[in-house]
């Protein structure tokens, strides 16, 4: 089916389970935009299943999850969602627990490819590509560019054997004082279309980006992950073959 609609939302998850699979949500059967749509998905509580769906021409996010105790988006693609401003992403997480995101494409977003706001612990980001989002090329406010692939601002999730390439600002940002955020084996290259940035980038300023983060000595500081030093090399040996 091709579901759109003039609303706030074409479908909205309440509660039980739902399975949404194999629909163009958000745009016509030709691929059009046609209306005001806020949200492709709107999930505010139950147990959801998005899968092999294409989600393109919401205003704010393709699915914007404000609940639910079980969510699982997988083998969609997610393409050109958040032309109401320069701050709408492609997905929106404020709320819900069970989060897992993973075999998708994830691209072109006015904004952020994945905006995690607000979450329970245990968000699981994985094996999807997210690639060229923050599109508008504008600030959304205070002079913040949301541009880059992903943005976490709640602990304990886990961005794991993904492709983030070719976003406008970052490749990943962390941008509260939180902790738990595993990031590892990704491949991360080619960000920073609009201006220099970096792959990941623990944000102590909260924004969206502040640039390297120094090391300190003890690595006392607080911040995004406690803003972990990064690891020095002191010393590397040669050894004969075993
Ligand atoms: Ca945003
Ligand atoms: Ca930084
Ligand atoms: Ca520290
Ligand atoms: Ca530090």
């Amino acid at each position: 089916m091709a579901i759109y609609t003039d609303d706030k939302s074409a479908i909205q998850v309440n509660s039980g389970t739902a399975f949404l699979y194999e629909n163009v949500l958000g745009v016509n059967a030709l691929g059009a935009k046609s209306g005001n749509l806020e949200y492709a998905v709107e999930i505010k509580d139950g147990a959801t299943t998005i899968a092999r769906n294409y989600l393109s021409g919401s205003d704010v996010a393709a699915v914007h999850l404000d609940g639910g105790t079980s969510t699982v988006m997988e083998y969609n693609h997610f393409y050109s969602n958040g032309a109401n401003d320069t701050c709408s992403d492609n997905i929106l997480i404020e709320g819900g627990s069970g989060i897992t995101i993973r075999y998708n494409l994830i691209n072109e977003a006015a904004g952020i490819g994945i905006e995690g706001e607000a979450y329970a612990a245990g968000l699981m980001i994985t094996e999807n590509t997210i690639t060229n989002n923050g599109v508008n090329n504008n600030a959304c406010g205070g002079g913040v560019f949301d541009d880059s692939g992903i943005r976490l601002k709640a602990a304990d999730a886990t961005v794991y054997r993904n492709v983030i390439h070719g976003n406008h600002g970052e490749g990943i940002v962390v941008a509260e004082d939180v902790s738990g955020i595993l990031i590892s084996q990704n491949s991360i290259y080619n960000n920073g279309q609009r201006s220099p940035s970096l792959g990941i980038d623990l944000d102590a300023s909260k924004e969206n980006g502040d640039g390297v983060t120094l090391n300190d000595s003890g690595d006392g500081d607080n911040g995004p992950n406690n803003l972990l030093n990064f690891p020095i090399i002191e010393a590397a040996y040669a050894t004969a073959p075993i």
